[in-house]
């Protein structure tokens, strides 16, 4: 059975999370805080060098990093496939992927942890307040993106399951999705209601 490294709040894992709950895969979830010798362990370094969660280990492979450990799952679980059938379609998801990635999961992970992990006297308000603005001016690209097709891509696919725990976060980070971007609102409501969102809360 598949490890995966993780701990219940790392959005990065849920991201896998997702994807191996719309494939419908068991797998054993290691939660690297619940014993610091796990991270020292030569298994958990072999399979992330960083020594960042998500990673896995399943049978020989060993691998971390999101979106790397997603695309090895949609090609070893290929029903049903988060990946389109083309070339052309395959580089438009690793594409908007990275681009996400620079634009707005990042901003994302830099809110939580000046606003969440940070004693409240050493936040500082203006750097929120900056990259909540980055944020936003990042996610009208996904409501131009769902303007005309339910899913970022298409058909459902790894770049939604990749932005979906961070988007997820916002109400914790002073983010709402900003009421005239329907079209996002209406995206996030159709991912909510797949299994794989409660699937993956821990
Ligand atoms: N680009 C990486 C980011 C991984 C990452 O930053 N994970 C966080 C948890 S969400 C982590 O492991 N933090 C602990 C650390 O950096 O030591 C990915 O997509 O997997």
């Amino acid at each position: 059975m598949i490890k995966l490294f993780c701990f219940p709040r790392s959005g990065n894992s849920r991201e896998v999370k997702i994807v191996l709950a719309e494939k419908n895969v068991s797998y054993e979830p290691i939660d690297i805080h619940a014993d610091k010798e796990i991270t020292q362990s030569p298994e958990f370094k072999k399979a992330s060098p960083k020594g960042t969660v998500p990673a896995i280990i399943d049978g020989g492979v060993y691998l971390s990093e999101a979106f790397l450990i997603n695309q090895y799952l949609d090609g070893k679980y290929p029903n049903p496939p988060l990946m389109p059938p083309t070339k052309e379609g395959k580089e438009e998801v690793v594409r908007l992927v990275e681009t996400l990635d620079r634009v707005m999961v990042r901003n994302i992970g830099l809110l939580v942890i000046e606003c969440l992990l940070k004693p409240k006297a050493e936040q500082r308000e203006d750097f929120k307040e900056k990259k909540r603005a980055e944020v936003l001016k990042a996610f009208e690209e996904i409501d131009r993106l769902v303007q005309s097709k339910p899913y970022l891509c298409g058909e459902y696919s790894l770049a939604d399951a990749a932005v979906t725990p961070h988007v997820a976060a916002f109400p914790l980070l002073g983010l709402r999705i900003p009421e005239n971007l329907k079209n996002a609102a209406a995206w996030f409501e159709r991912i909510k209601a797949r299994p794989s969102f409660e699937q993956s809360l821990h």
